[in-house]
């Protein structure tokens, strides 16, 4: 799949670490061995000629024979002319290639495992279930480094399943959606990307622009908003974001605007008084629509690993979290948090950022991302 390679290559940090790790695992104590004739060829079996020109199952009426010059001989099934030219080398070197380390898997491996699933910021109590779950009922199997891959890639995809879910939309209008998280993790950015497919999806949206501390703050987000072609509704630097979002929101409903995403100043989880603000921005939304916000989401960066956990902590406690977005997954080796994250918390993760352009911003798709994560060759 076109995407799959796309977000393979992007996570290229993350998945070259796994590599790694597994490899050196399974080296340390492993020892070469000749296929298991059970174990699934990860190579695609030969397409039968699809380079053969098709047979054309009806004759051609008054045709003089010259279309196909090159074929004399029309019924038999063509020759495999690569298949029979090399049969011997053939084998010969697909033993060669297939001969494969694999170690034991036993404690001391189990725990090798453990470690570098924590380093690859999976956190413990998710690195200590996943691997249980791949020791089950394999204890002292032979395994490749492959094998393993595709053990992991399953117990990651099975945790990040329940997770997959889209930013949901309601009937009601406008949808409200607030967008929140710490100082730099991807809010703006996140907002024109969304703004821009909702769009694409015909919807009518428009932006808020409640982070009124700094001038440049709106600047970036009127960039974003030309660039997704939706309107920004800002407010002078340095006014109340709460009195922005009321009157935002009430132009939207005068509007008839299908969805509000509103942006927030970026906040330290220490800084009560910014957190207090951002209370402050619900309470108001409120009094015009008591249902809102609709969605509240917490845009996190993946590079900062773990921190991200106590990120959500602080925030939900704060303000209704509905969903995540993680942002940067491009250039970390530390996507393993996303796994962490889905283990410990259970929200919907509903996109991830992987560059920072407009189209940067993906569905969340448990399978792909593990495949990704794991370096899988799928
Ligand atoms: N590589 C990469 N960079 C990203 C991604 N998302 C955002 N960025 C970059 O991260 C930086 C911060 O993004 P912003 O959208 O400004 O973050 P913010 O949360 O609005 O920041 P504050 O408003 O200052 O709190 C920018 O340089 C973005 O281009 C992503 O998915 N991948
Ligand atoms: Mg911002």
């Amino acid at each position: 799949m076109a995407f799959f390679s796309k977000l393979k290559d992007k996570l290229f940090k993350s998945s070259s670490r796994l590599e790694e790790g597994l490899d050196a695992i399974v080296e340390d104590g492993g020892e070469e061995t000749t296929p298991d004739p059970v174990i699934p060829d990860p190579e695609p079996e030969p397409q039968p000629v699809p380079e053969v020109p098709e047979p054309a199952p009806v004759p051609q009426p008054a045709e003089p024979p010259a279309p196909i010059p090159a074929d004399p001989t029309p019924a038999p099934p063509p020759p495999e002319v690569p298949d029979s030219k090399g049969l011997l080398g053939r084998l010969f070197t697909r033993n060669e290639d297939r001969m494969v380390v694999r170690r034991t898997l036993d404690d001391d491996m189990l725990e090798q495992l453990e470690e570098l699933l924590i380093a690859s910021d999976m956190g413990v109590d998710t690195a200590l279930r996943v691997t249980s779950n791949i020791a089950e009922g394999r204890f002292g199997r032979k395994l490749s480094t492959q094998e393993i891959k595709q053990l992991l890639a399953q117990e990651v995809a099975r945790v990040m399943d329940p997770v997959a879910k889209p930013m949901p939309i309601y009937p009601k209008r406008p949808q409200v959606v607030l967008v929140v998280g710490v100082n730099g993790s991807g809010k703006t950015t996140t907002i024109g990307k969304l703004a821009s497919q909702f769009k694409a999806a015909g919807k009518k949206v428009v932006i808020a622009a409640g982070d009124t501390f700094r001038a440049a703050a709106v600047e970036q987000l009127q960039v974003w908003g030309d660039r997704a072609g939706v309107p920004v509704l800002t407010a002078p630097e340095g006014s109340d974001p709460a009195s922005l979002a009321f009157d935002a929101l009430t132009k939207a409903q005068n509007e008839g605007a299908d969805l509000l995403m509103i942006d927030t100043a970026g906040r330290l989880q220490n800084r009560a008084d910014l957190m207090e603000e951002l209370a402050k921005i619900v309470r108001v939304i409120r009094k015009v629509d008591d249902t809102a916000p609709h969605n509240t989401l917490l845009v996190l960066d993946a590079t900062t690993g773990q921190n991200a956990l106590s990120q959500v902590e602080t925030f939900r406690n704060l303000a209704d979290v509905s969903g995540l977005v993680m942002t940067k997954l491009d250039g970390t080796a530390k996507g393993g948090v996303l796994v962490a994250l889905a283990d410990k918390f259970g929200l919907p993760i509903h996109a991830i950022g992987v560059g920072e352009q407009i189209d940067d911003l993906a569905p969340f798709d448990p399978e792909e991302f593990a495949a990704a994560l794991t370096g899988l060759q799928t």
